[in-house]
């Protein structure tokens, strides 16, 4: 069975566990402290030289970090994924956003403000206005999508939705306001409701 190296409160881990749910895709989870420098030991960075969670280890050996490389590749040729080319394309569109111009402020402004220790946190404390306004930048760009769609690619919920609702539903662990976002907070709840789906919290 594929181990996912991962932290449970860790968005981009959550992404996998809820994709890996929602196509009965069994893994085992092995995992690693927040605070504990545990992704950057020797032994860890030889599995991943980039020190980060997650990532997929198949019993023969194979590896793969990132979230957006595992949920393509787990979710290949299933319902995750549109079936047409250019709906892909748009799928992955969504993906780097994600990763470019959303992860960085929402994910990081809720790493700080919920999970870092006080002392930590008041040297970073100059950077929240920041990620705030970036942060919001990108729920403003998602909430113009949503107001005239019901997901982000091919007309249907897609590996697009899992990686933008991993920090968008936690968001406000950042300090953001998801009732300023009406269309994302509606899609929030829309793929809430997805059957299979399972919260942050859970294991599997
Ligand atoms: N782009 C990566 C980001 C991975 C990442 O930042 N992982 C964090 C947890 S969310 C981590 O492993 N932090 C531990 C560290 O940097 O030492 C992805 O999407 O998988």
């Amino acid at each position: 069975m594929p181990i996912l190296h991962q932290m449970q409160m860790s968005g981009n881990c959550y992404k996998v566990r809820l994709a890996s749910r929602l196509l009965n895709i069994p893994i085992v989870l092995k995992d690693y402290g927040l605070h504990d420098g545990s992704t950057r030991t020797p032994e860890f960075l030889k599995l991943n030289p980039n020190g980060r969670v997650p990532l997929l280890e198949y019993e023969d050996g194979r590896l793969l970090p990132e979230s957006g490389a595992i949920l393509f590749h787990l979710s290949e040729g299933t319902r995750l994924q549109p079936k047409s080319a250019w709906d892909r394309a748009q799928m992955l569109n969504w993906m780097f956003f994600e990763q470019y111009s959303h992860e960085p402020y929402v994910a990081v402004a809720r790493y700080w403000l919920t999970f870092a220790k006080p002392e930590e946190l008041e040297k970073k404390r100059h950077l929240v206005p920041e990620w705030h306004a970036k942060g919001n930048a990108a729920l403003g760009v998602m909430e113009t999508h949503l107001k005239t769609h019901d997901w982000f690619a091919g007309g249907a919920y897609s590996i697009a939705d899992i990686a933008l609702y991993a920090y968008t539903h936690s968001a406000a662990d950042g300090g953001f306001n998801l009732a300023e976002y009406p269309a994302v907070s509606a899609w929030v709840y829309r793929v809430a409701e997805q059957p299979g789906h399972v919260p942050l919290e859970a294991r599997r």
